[in-house]
């Protein structure tokens, strides 16, 4: 019996169960760089290199270890570009009884799966990814019922659960679940923000960026620098620093955003958790040693566990309960075209502009960039969710759809209409202004409402909550504000629709 054991771009976990039971003599472990992973969005050119390099390093640990590993280089000559193709290879060449792979991130990816067994006549195995916490079952249970789902109590059900940060009589430390309430500041003066992890790229490293350079020149961002942990001891690494150097303050400061501070005090581990060379439970658990060492505040410590357990396990679990609706909803029907500037950066409003052009350079921004700047934007000026979704795909490192099209068209689009989020993240300037120093130097003015000089986020706020009110009226947590625009003068709201008319013929 020989069983091929195929390994994703995202599973580069030792523990992955698609290892388990592995008769090391006899089985073969199959890992493909293949073109039309790397182009079904035009990823940035970091994410395809950091990708390609964790994968080879990976490759390499697992031949140390002794395990039979067939490895597809990108070109490879015989190299056929497809999952599918490289399965369909591997059956022929090593007579294989049969295929085991860990449940993949993504939908498409699963069907493509799923169609092996008959296609090629090949038993399939599609194992667990116990990597995450919750089990889909468990979520799906847990989802039954509710109309809506809010994050907040799935997030309370896996702190018992898991007994994280819970006290000897079961209740939640400190007496409350959630310090959010804490986790506003702004820096008061010039802080000095620790560096993120940075390594030196490796021969490997150095081999991959050369084809990166060569295969994906038209693909967005800048390759260079290139300093990401491409092992598990290097990702450990930037783990251990986030935890040692910036846990401290990372509650105070997780909303802030400052002008050519890109990293600010979040823990820039996504990627690493994302393609399976962090897992969960080692962040975890080194976040709360942190705290019962006295190392960090519980704001900081509970509000990071809550992105891991919470968000990150929640996010998972909608996108494999609502798919494939849930990439074609479109609940407010927005279609305007993505703006040009979301590619180049080359726009008057400076938080986008700093927001992008951080993204091009690291394909990193952190989640307040992402949320109120980026996204808020994206749904107040109405721009069709495909194209948003495929941005947010492309432009940052730890973008897969399974994380990605959630936080996109739940979050920030409000596309299934109240689904995962209670309420639309809409926001006029004066949010970003309160938690930015973006506004001191741009060229509109956010105190200013109307006029060529004001802030668009200001008018297109009120914009977005007039064309779309037959749908948000009823919300009670949106119904407030149409009450404020009813009591505007008329030269106020024909102002709005004005500067708003006049904003969108400029951008196309
Ligand atoms: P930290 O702020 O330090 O948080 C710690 C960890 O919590 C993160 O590494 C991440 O694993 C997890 N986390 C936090 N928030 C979320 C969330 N909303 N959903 C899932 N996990 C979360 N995250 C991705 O991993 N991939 C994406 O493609 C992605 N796209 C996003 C798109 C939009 C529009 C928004 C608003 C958020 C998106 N996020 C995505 C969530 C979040 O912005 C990133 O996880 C975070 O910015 C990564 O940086 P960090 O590691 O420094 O996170
Ligand atoms: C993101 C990515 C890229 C760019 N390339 C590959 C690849 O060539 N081979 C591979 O196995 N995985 C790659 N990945 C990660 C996959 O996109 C990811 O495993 C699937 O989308 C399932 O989540
Ligand atoms: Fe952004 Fe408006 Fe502030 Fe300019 S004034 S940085 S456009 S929020």
């Amino acid at each position: 019996m020989k069983t091929l054991r195929l390994i994703l771009g995202d599973q580069l976990s030792h523990s992955i169960s698609s290892l388990n039971g592995i008769d090391k003599t006899n089985d073969v472990i199959l890992m493909c760089e293949v073109m039309e992973e790397a182009t079904y969005v035009k990823h940035h050119k970091k994410k395809i290199a950091f990708i390609f390099s964790a994968m080879r390093h990976f490759a390499d640990e697992l031949i140390n270890l002794g395990y039979k590993v067939l490895y597809t280089k990108l070109d490879d000559p015989t190299n056929s570009g497809t999952f599918s193709k490289e399965i369909e290879r591997t059956i022929i060449s090593h007579t294989v009884d049969e295929i085991v792979v860990t449940h993949p991130g993504e939908f498409r990816v699963l069907q493509e799966i799923l169609s092996w067994e008959i296609q090629y006549g090949v038993p399939v195995d599609v194992r667990l990814d116990t990597r995450f916490l919750s089990t889909l079952e468990e979520f799906a249970d847990w989802a039954e019922d509710r109309k809506q789902l809010r994050m907040e109590y799935f997030y309370r059900e896996m702190r018992k659960n898991y007994s994280i940060l819970m006290d000897d009589d079961d209740n939640p430390l400190g007496g409350k679940w959630n310090y959010d309430s804490e986790n506003r500041k702004f820096p008061k003066g010039r802080i000095n923000i620790p560096k993120t992890y940075e390594s030196e790229p490796d021969e490997i490293t150095l081999e991959v960026m050369a084809l990166v350079n060569n295969k994906f020149k038209d693909h967005f961002g800048n390759l260079e620098p290139f300093n990401f942990a491409v092992t598990h001891d290097q990702a450990l690494v930037a783990l251990n620093q986030f935890i040692d150097q910036r846990l401290h303050n990372f509650g105070d400061y997780q909303d802030a955003m400052i002008e050519d501070e890109p990293w600010m005090y979040h823990s820039h581990i996504s990627f690493y958790l994302n393609c399976g060379l962090l897992l969960p439970r080692e962040c975890i658990e080194a976040a709360e040693r942190a705290y019962y060492d006295g190392k960090a505040p519980l704001n900081s410590v509970e509000g990071f566990i809550r992105q891991i357990i919470g968000w990150r396990e929640y996010i998972r679990g909608i996108y494999w309960l609502k798919m494939p609706e849930y990439s074609e909803l479109n609940f407010f029907n927005a279609s305007r075209d993505l703006p040009e500037f979301y590619w180049t950066g080359e726009t008057e409003m400076n938080c986008l502009k700093q927001c992008v052009s951080e993204t091009k350079q690291n394909a990193y921004a952190h989640h307040i960039q992402r949320l109120m700047v980026l996204g808020n934007f994206a749904l107040i000026s109405g721009v069709s969710p495909s194209q948003v979704n495929e941005w947010f795909l492309t432009v940052y490192a730890d973008a897969y759809e399974w994380v990605e099209l959630p936080n996109v068209s739940g979050m920030i689009l409000f596309s299934d209409g109240g689904y995962l989020a209670s309420k639309p993240y809409a926001a006029g300037g004066s949010y970003i202004n309160k938690m930015s120093d973006y506004c001191d130097s741009c060229t509109y003015s956010v105190k200013k409402k109307s006029g060529p000089e004001a802030c668009p986020f200001n008018y297109l706020y009120w914009d977005f909550l007039v064309r779309n009110r037959e749908k948000l009226s009823s919300n009670p947590r949106t119904a407030m504000m149409y009450r404020t625009y009813d009591r505007m003068s008329n030269d106020k709201k024909n102002a709005i629709k004005y500067d708003s008319d006049q904003f969108f013929l400029h951008i196309g």
